[in-house]
């Protein structure tokens, strides 16, 4: 049996990082981790490929030596998954679909032979075995959570590592808040589910093997979901692992009260993390407590960032404008704050309703959802909510702020106020030749070419005196700006 295992177009979001990528001759920005998991859960007989649209064309070739294709996908990728299912079916292939794309929106994918549903730990077993007895059902659904200890280490065989900028590791799922806006808890539970500190470092060997030295994304919901477990288990084992390796830096997701742990931040930064992204969603205490962010209340967010930051963790955050509970004072002030908080990387969005969430279910029945689904990329600037402040007044107000944290002045101003309060990280990605040269791309593209020219410079100069290490840290977030600047001027501005 050949099974084509096929991972669609992501567009040129916030987080498909496209034009930075182009800086270190990169095709993506993460290979598709979930596809790769089931890839490792099919029987051996099966002869497997991948092919990531992101990285390589999709042939009739492809179509034709396969027996069944194999979709995953998220939400943001909903347009290239229909037009990949489309062609599949044109030459007669059967397609299997599953991951979040098809677990949310199963109704929407008539044209699917068989949606193997929710975490593949537990549905597709089931389908296999109907499949050996030539009965495959439609539908498989899983009633409860897998027991990630029995997760096999993801088929990184099928992957070419080097057309991609960042590796990616899942140590747990599920987390132990409760945002009333986020699917995280509906979908993968509230009681964090661990692997092992074994598994975990047979997949850190097996990408460290294959010849992978620069960064890995812990994939978690929320990485520090078991504190005691990271303590006691896991990033003791993380800082043995890389006491004879070379690169690997780690970033990963975390709630806002990792900056109440010294021990804790401390044990992450010798472990080899050096970022990580928080969802701090508003300024707003009021905002807050709408949307039940409790971690977040009642807390000097600014200090608790620059804790983190003077630890060795550059933050990057989420925000969220389009509260009910926001009043148009809100713009000016997230702006304020990311501008003092030094956070460069500031994912900031409207407030949107995935189906499935308490705020979903709240809307619906105050009649107050402008549609049933999401677009799957929630700095495009649209929502299916009616604000309270009216829509008008909301995407002025979102434009002003992404027009300002990103203008070349602002971002670059926020830059140095980050690298002021960085800390030392303790481990570095060894400079390969495409990063060497994407500083060369970059003084180039942003320093002779961009209208950003003066403050490239300026900041260039300012980390060679004041910070020398810093260098390539702040080469990659000039390129990153380039990105955010363009993908505003695209969507939003
Ligand atoms: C890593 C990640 C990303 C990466 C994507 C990297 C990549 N190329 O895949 C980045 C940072 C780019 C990202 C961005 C966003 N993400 Co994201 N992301 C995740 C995260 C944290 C982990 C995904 C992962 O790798 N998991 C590990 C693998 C092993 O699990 P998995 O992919 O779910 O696969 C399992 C099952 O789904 C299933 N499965 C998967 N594929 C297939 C295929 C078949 C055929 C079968 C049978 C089964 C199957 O089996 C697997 C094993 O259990 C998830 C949350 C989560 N815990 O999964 C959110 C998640 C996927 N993201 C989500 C969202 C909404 C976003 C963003 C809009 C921003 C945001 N708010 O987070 C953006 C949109 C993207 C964009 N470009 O604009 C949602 C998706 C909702 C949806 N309906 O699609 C999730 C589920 C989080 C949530 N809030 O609920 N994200
Ligand atoms: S802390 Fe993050 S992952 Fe956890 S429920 Fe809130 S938004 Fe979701």
């Amino acid at each position: 049996m050949n099974v084509l295992l096929i991972y669609p177009k992501f567009p040129d979001t916030f987080w498909s990082f496209t034009y930075a990528l182009k800086f270190i001759r990169k095709k993506a920005a993460y290979p598709p981790l979930g596809l790769l998991t089931v890839a490792a859960m099919l029987p051996d007989e099966f002869h497997r490929r991948l092919v990531d649209v992101n990285v390589d064309g999709l042939t009739d070739d492809d179509l034709k030596w396969a027996d069944l294709a194999f979709i995953g996908a998220m939400a943001v990728q909903r347009d290239s998954a229909k037009h990949i299912i489309a062609r599949c079916k044109s030459t007669g292939l059967k397609v299997i679909a599953g991951g979040p794309l098809f677990t949310a929106e199963p109704d929407a994918f008539e044209a699917v032979d068989h949606l193997v549903l929710d975490e593949a730990e537990l549905t597709l077993p089931a389908f296999l075995a109907d499949l050996k007895n030539g009965h495959p059902k439609k539908i498989y659904r899983a009633s409860g959570l897998c027991d990630l200890g029995h997760t096999p280490p993801p088929a990184w065989d099928l992957v070419e590592m080097k057309k991609y900028a960042s590796m990616s590791i899942q140590f747990s799922r599920g987390c132990p808040f409760n945002c009333d806006f986020c699917n995280v808890t509906v979908l993968f539970g509230h009681k964090p589910r661990l692997k092992s500190v074994q598994q975990v470092i047979a997949e850190l060997d097996l990408m460290y093997d294959a010849g992978w030295r620069s960064n890995i994304f812990f994939v978690d919901d929320n990485f520090i979901g078991n504190k005691r477990y990271l303590k006691t288990r896991l990033l003791p084992a993380l800082i043995e692992w890389r006491q004879d390796k070379k690169g690997c830096v780690f970033f990963t997701e975390a709630s806002i009260n990792l900056a109440d742990d010294a021990d804790l931040m401390d044990l992450m930064v010798r472990a080899g993390f050096d970022s990580v992204f928080i969802g701090i969603e508003s300024p707003n205490e009021e905002s807050l407590t709408e949307c039940q962010k409790i971690q977040n209340r009642n807390r000097d967010l600014i200090n608790d960032v620059k804790i983190m930051q003077r630890a060795g963790l550059q933050v990057q955050g989420g925000f969220i404008v389009g509260f009910d509970s926001d009043s148009p004072s809100i713009f000016q002030q997230l702006i304020e704050f990311i501008q003092k908080s030094g956070i460069v990387t500031a994912m900031v969005g409207l407030l949107q309703a995935p189906p499935g969430t308490r705020l979903f279910d709240r809307l619906k029945k105050d009649n107050r959802l402008l549609g049933m689904t999401i677009s799957g990329d929630n700095v495009d600037g649209t929502t299916n909510i009616d604000p309270k402040m009216g829509l008008d007044q909301l995407m002025t107000g979102y434009r002003f702020i992404m027009g300002h944290i990103y203008s070349p002045r602002h971002y670059y101003r926020r830059v140095k106020v980050f690298l002021k309060e960085f800390g030392n990280s303790k481990v570095e990605t060894p400079i390969d030749l495409q990063r060497f040269l994407a500083f060369f791309r970059s003084s180039i593209r942003l320093g002779i070419l961009g209208k950003e020219r003066f403050h490239y410079w300026r900041l260039m100069t300012w980390t060679l005196v004041r910070k020398p290490r810093l260098l390539p840290l702040a080469i990659t977030l000039a390129i990153y700006g380039h990105h955010f600047r363009r993908i505003c001027e695209i969507h939003i501005l």
